[in-house]
């Protein structure tokens, strides 16, 4: 029994994926035998129905001056965030504005408001990312967000219109402090407007990859709803988005000062229909996982004793999860292509298959690649055709295990 971050109830998790390795602690072979390895349990709160890691890795081991992930890795991302920003600036900017990001990585979001002029502050702990940033002229402090230091941004620099974050709220298992700093920080009509997996893509898709040590919580709108009145704040808007496999955009204000779109009750009713709030769904998920798991091992076992190469793409935080968890070793994907240089001449976490430059993939094209940025599919499959023309084929396993051309 763990008890719940949001309200505190008991509650036991719906599945484990058992011993994982951090999900971006790449490593030399001299660390192998110094890999620290934790159980990956995932629960659902029957009271306040916030679905979430009942064991966490304590934030300092995930973010650090070594963190693996650039944001800006991806040409795709960087796209949407500049229209991310558009957003900002054109809806939710008052006279003299200051705009504050969470996890702000390498400056993809906050260089828009830089260029312009628009006064900022990026929140990011991990120093080489934030370092990145700052090169880029986007304002940084590298610290761990919570309430804390909203107090010392509010002093320092004032109110915020906007407080921004992308793949971060559901990091940080601390959220009440998080969503309290917001609270003070944001100005009477200021913004808090963030974009995190939706809960309800991972069910659909059994995209069980975004459940590793990184991602303490899956939001839904139903579950947000309870944290967010705690704090005096609700949301106003839902947008979906395509990113991540999918993902939910959710604008928040303090409670009254923006009209509600209708939006948000109609994304209530879906995730009704949808179940999300039933513990029977968490179980139908899990069964599913696992027959994910089985028909990926059984196509990657089947293709080896053909005698086929297979090399993965994409060494990113999720196939943590899929190859420790299916169980895929180093004879069945030779070696993963990533662009990323910090993860390049490394090993993948746990799984111990190593890293290889993208141009290694290009001049070995393997018989089939394997996935693993699948959220990243329509930006990959548009540049790597000469490797369906010459014959390779893509493995995928969202929304199920599949051979493409
Ligand atoms: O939530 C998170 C998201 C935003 O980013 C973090 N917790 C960590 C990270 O998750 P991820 O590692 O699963 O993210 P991506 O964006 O799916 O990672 C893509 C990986 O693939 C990167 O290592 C870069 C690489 N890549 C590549 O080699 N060639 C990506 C593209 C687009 C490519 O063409
Ligand atoms: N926003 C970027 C990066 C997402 S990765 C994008 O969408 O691509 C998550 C980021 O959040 C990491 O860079 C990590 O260092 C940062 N982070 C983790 N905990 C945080 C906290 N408490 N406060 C601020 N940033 C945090």
């Amino acid at each position: 029994m763990a008890d719940c971050l949001i309200c505190g109830s008991e509650l036991s998790p719906f599945m484990t994926f058992g011993k994982m390795p951090v999900a971006n602690g790449f490593l030399a072979p001299d660390q192998f035998a110094f890999e620290a390895f934790y159980e990956l349990p995932v629960g659902f709160c029957a009271e306040c129905k916030m679905v979430q890691l009942t064991e966490l890795v304590e934030p300092d081991k995930m973010f650090h001056d070594n963190y693996a992930f650039y944001s800006s890795t991806s040409a795709a991302m960087a796209k949407h965030f500049e229209e991310f920003a558009d957003l900002v600036r054109e809806k939710y900017l008052g006279p003299n504005p200051f705009v504050v990001e969470i996890g702000s990585n390498d400056g993809i979001m906050l260089r828009h408001f830089a260029k312009v002029g628009i006064q900022h502050l990026g929140i990011e702990p991990s120093a080489n990312v934030a370092a990145e940033a700052c090169k880029r002229g986007v304002e940084t402090i590298c610290e761990f967000f919570d309430e804390n230091l909203a107090r010392r941004i509010v002093a320092q620099h004032g109110q915020a219109d906007a407080f921004l974050g992308a793949n971060v709220m559901c990091h940080i298992p601390t959220i009440h402090s998080v969503v309290a700093g917001v609270a003070l920080l944001l100005k009477p009509k200021g913004v808090l407007i963030f974009e995190d997996p939706y809960l309800g893509d991972i069910i659909e898709k059994t995209s069980y990859d975004q459940i590793y040590d990184e991602h303490a919580f899956y939001f839904c709108v139903t579950s947000l709803d309870y944290l967010f009145a705690q704090h005096g704040l609700e949301i106003v808007d839902v947008i979906p988005q395509k990113t991540h496999g999918g993902s939910m955009r959710y604008i928040v204000a303090h409670k009254g000062a923006w009209p509600v779109s209708a939006a948000v009750a109609a994304q209530r009713a879906k995730e009704q229909a949808l179940g999300l709030g039933k513990a029977s769904t968490y179980e139908k998920f899990r069964a599913k996982v696992e027959k994910s798991r089985d028909d990926l091992m059984a196509l990657l076992r089947k293709l080896k004793s053909d005698g086929k190469r297979v090399v993965g793409y994409g060494a990113t935080s999720k196939s943590t999860t899929v190859m420790n968890y299916c169980g895929i070793t180093p004879d069945l994907v030779e070696f993963v292509s990533d662009t990323t240089p910090i993860k390049q001449g490394k090993f993948t976490p746990g799984s111990h298959i190593p890293v290889k430059p993208h141009e290694e993939f290009a001049s070995q094209p393997p018989d089939y690649a394997l996935l693993f940025a699948w959220n990243h599919a329509a930006e990959i499959k548009a540049k790597e055709s000469a490797f369906v023309t010459g014959g390779g084929r893509w493995i995928v396993y969202v929304p199920r295990v599949e051979i493409q051309s």
